[in-house]
C-alpha cells in the first residue's frame, strides 16, 4: 500500500511537473506566435502581371510558391489607382480622398501624413514591433523648403517607423538619391544638392538642351534632369557621389530587407519593403535584361521576383519565416508607355497586365485599383483563394485586430479572419479612387458616377472611366465592364448612389 500511495505520489508529482512545463512552452510559444508583418507592395504591378493570377505570357514562381500556399484575394483593392493617395490609404487607414493633397506628389512636396496621426506603423511600434521601411515612400518629406545636405524631417521616421531606407517619390523624379533615417546616403558636403521643381538650374542640362545625352528617350513629360542618362521630372543640381544607380537599385533595397531581418528578427518586427518595380524607368540589372522577352517591363517583373525569392531565403535562413506573416499587394494597377520609349507597348505581345479587367493605371475602371494580393503564412494560413472585398486601407484595423491593439483608423475595416483566410466575409461596400473622380463597389456592382474629363488619357492609353452619364456595371457577369446597366436597373443605381453619397459624406 505504502508503495502504491508513494508511486501515486510520484506519478502525481510528474504529471503537475509536466503540465507545469507545458504551459510554460505554452507560455513562451504565445508570445513566439505574435508574428513578424512584411507588406510587399509593388509600384504598378498589374492583376495580369503575376502568373499566380493565371498569367501564361510571364511567370513569376517566387511569388507564385507563396501566394498559392497562401490565400490568394482575386477582389482586393488599393484605394487609389495612382501611388502618393494609395499609399496614404495604406498607412493610415483613411481613404484618400478625405485629404485634399493626396495627389501624385514631387519630390520635394512636404510630407503629407499629419505626425500627431496613429499610423499603421506606429500602431505596430505600440504594440511591441520594431518598424522599418525600404523602398519607395513618395509620401513627402519636411515641412516646406527642404534642406537636402542636412537632415529631412519630417518623414518616415515621424510617422511611425524606426528604420527608413527610401526613395523620396519615385525613379522617374528627382533627386535621384537614397535617403536613410533623414539622411542622404553618400553625399559630398562639398557637392550640396539642390532641387527645383519650376525651374532649371542655370547652366544644368536637361533632356530638351541635350538631347545627346540620353541613353533612354522621353514620350511624353519626363525632359527635365538627365541623371545617369535618364531624363526625370524635376530639376537637380549637385550630390553627384549620392546618385543612385538605376540598374543597381533593385539590389540596394534586397540587401537593405535582408539587413533589417537580420538585425531585427530578436524582436517582433514589421517591413513595409516597397519596391520600385515595375514603374517607369524601367531598369531591370544586367542579369536580368532579355529574361522576359518582354522588353525592360517584363524583365523588371522577373527581377522583383526574384528578389521576393531571395528575401523569402533570407527569413528562412535566419530561422524566422514560420513566424512572419507576409502580404504582397501593387499600390495601383499597370500602365505600358508612362512617359518613356522602353518597347513595353511593341513588345507586349498576348500579355495582359491588366488581366480581364477594363482600364489600368489612373482609372476609375477595375484595372486602375483592383490589384495583386495575396497573405501567407507559413504552417498558419491554410492555401485558399478569396473572393471576399478587401481593400488595402483595411490593413490598418485587419493588424490591429491581429496584434490586440485598440487603435482605430476612420475608413478601415477590421477583416483580420479574411485576411487568414477563415473567413470570406469582407466588406459590404467600398469608395475608390480614380485621377478623375471617386467611384464606388458594392456586391457585384460598379457604379462610377459621371465626371468631366478625357474618355481617354491619350498619352498612357488607357480609358479613365469619365463619361457625363452614370455607368453601373455588374462585375459577375460583365468582368470588363462593357454593359451599362444604369438604364436598365434603375433601382440598383438608386440604391448605390444614395450609399456612395453616405459614404463621401460620413
Ligand atoms: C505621372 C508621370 C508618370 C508617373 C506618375 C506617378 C508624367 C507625364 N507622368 O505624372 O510617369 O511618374 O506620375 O506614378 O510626368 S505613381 O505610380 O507614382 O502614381
Ligand atoms: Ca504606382
Amino acid at each position: 500500500m505504502r508503495k502504491i500511495v508513494c508511486a501515486l505520489v510520484i506519478l502525481i508529482g510528474f504529471i503537475s511537473c509536466k503540465n507545469e512545463k507545458s504551459s510554460t512552452s505554452a507560455e513562451k510559444q504565445k508570445t513566439n506566435t505574435v508574428p513578424n508583418i512584411v507588406i510587399i507592395n509593388f509600384d504598378d504591378l498589374g492583376y495580369g502581371d503575376v502568373s499566380f493570377n493565371g498569367s501564361k505570357t510571364i511567370q513569376t514562381p517566387n511569388m507564385d510558391s507563396l501566394a498559392l500556399n497562401g490565400v490568394r484575394f482575386t477582389n482586393a483593392y488599393a484605394a487609389s489607382a495612382t501611388c502618393t493617395p494609395s499609399r496614404y490609404s495604406l498607412l493610415t487607414g483613411i481613404y484618400p480622398w478625405r485629404k485634399e493633397k493626396a495627389k501624385i506628389l514631387p519630390g520635394n512636396a512636404p510630407l503629407l501624413i499629419d505626425t500627431s496621426r496613429v499610423t499603421l506603423p506606429k500602431m505596430l511600434q505600440n504594440s511591441g514591433y520594431t518598424t522599418g521601411i525600404v523602398g519607395k515612400w513618395h509620401l513627402g518629406l519636411g515641412s516646406g523648403d527642404i534642406n537636402w545636405n542636412a537632415q529631412i524631417q519630417p518623414g518616415p521616421n515621424e510617422v511611425g517607423f524606426d528604420y527608413s531606407y527610401i526613395l523620396a517619390a519615385t525613379q522617374d523624379r528627382v533627386p535621384t538619391v537614397y535617403i536613410k533615417n533623414g539622411y542622404v546616403v553618400g553625399l559630398d558636403k562639398n557637392d550640396p544638392i539642390e532641387v527645383n521643381y519650376k525651374e532649371n538650374f542655370e547652366g544644368e542640362p536637361t533632356a530638351l538642351s541635350n538631347p545627346e545625352m540620353l541613353k533612354m528617350k522621353w514620350e511624353h513629360g519626363h525632359n527635365n534632369s538627365i541623371v545617369n542618362g535618364i531624363p526625370r521630372i524635376g530639376f537637380m543640381k549637385g550630390g553627384d557621389t549620392a546618385k543612385w544607380n538605376d540598374e543597381e537599385m533593385a539590389n540596394v533595397f534586397l540587401k537593405e530587407a535582408q539587413n533589417y531581418v537580420k538585425t531585427n528578427k530578436k524582436k517582433p518586427f514589421f517591413l513595409y519593403y516597397a519596391l520600385q518595380q515595375p514603374h517607369v524607368p524601367r531598369t531591370p540589372n544586367p542579369k536580368f535584361v532579355g529574361t522576359s522577352g518582354m522588353g525592360p517591363r517584363g524583365d523588371v517583373i522577373k527581377e522583383a521576383d526574384w528578389c521576393i525569392g531571395e528575401f523569402i531565403k533570407t527569413l528562412k535562413e535566419e530561422g524566422v519565416l514560420e513566424n512572419t506573416l507576409i502580404v504582397l499587394t501593387s499600390d495601383n494597377g499597370p500602365v505600358l508607355n508612362d512617359g518613356y520609349y522602353d518597347d513595353a507597348v511593341e513588345k507586349v505581345g498576348n500579355h495582359k497586365p491588366w488581366g480581364d479587367f477594363r482600364g489600368g493605371k489612373y482609372s476609375m475602371y477595375e484595372a486602375g485599383t483592383r490589384v495583386p494580393f495575396f497573405t501567407y503564412w507559413k504552417g498558419k494560413i491554410k492555401p485558399g483563394v478569396s473572393n471576399a472585398l478587401f481593400c488595402q486601407t483595411d490593413l490598418f484595423s485587419s493588424l490591429a485586430q491581429l496584434v490586440k491593439s485598440n487603435e482605430k483608423a476612420k475608413d478601415s475595416e477590421a477583416l483580420l479572419p479574411v485576411l487568414m483566410g477563415e473567413s470570406t466575409h469582407g466588406r459590404e461596400q467600398l469608395t475608390l479612387q480614380g485621377s478623375l473622380g471617386t467611384f464606388f463597389r458594392k456586391g457585384d456592382w460598379a457604379m462610377i458616377p459621371p465626371s468631366k474629363g478625357p474618355k481617354l488619357f491619350k498619352n498612357v492609353n488607357i480609358e479613365s472611366g469619365a463619361s457625363d452619364k452614370y455607368q453601373l456595371y455588374n462585375l459577375k457577369e460583365d468582368i470588363g465592364e462593357q454593359n451599362n446597366l444604369s438604364e436598365k436597373y434603375p433601382d440598383k443605381l438608386e440604391e448605390l448612389k444614395k450609399e456612395y453619397q453616405n459614404s463621401l459624406a460620413e
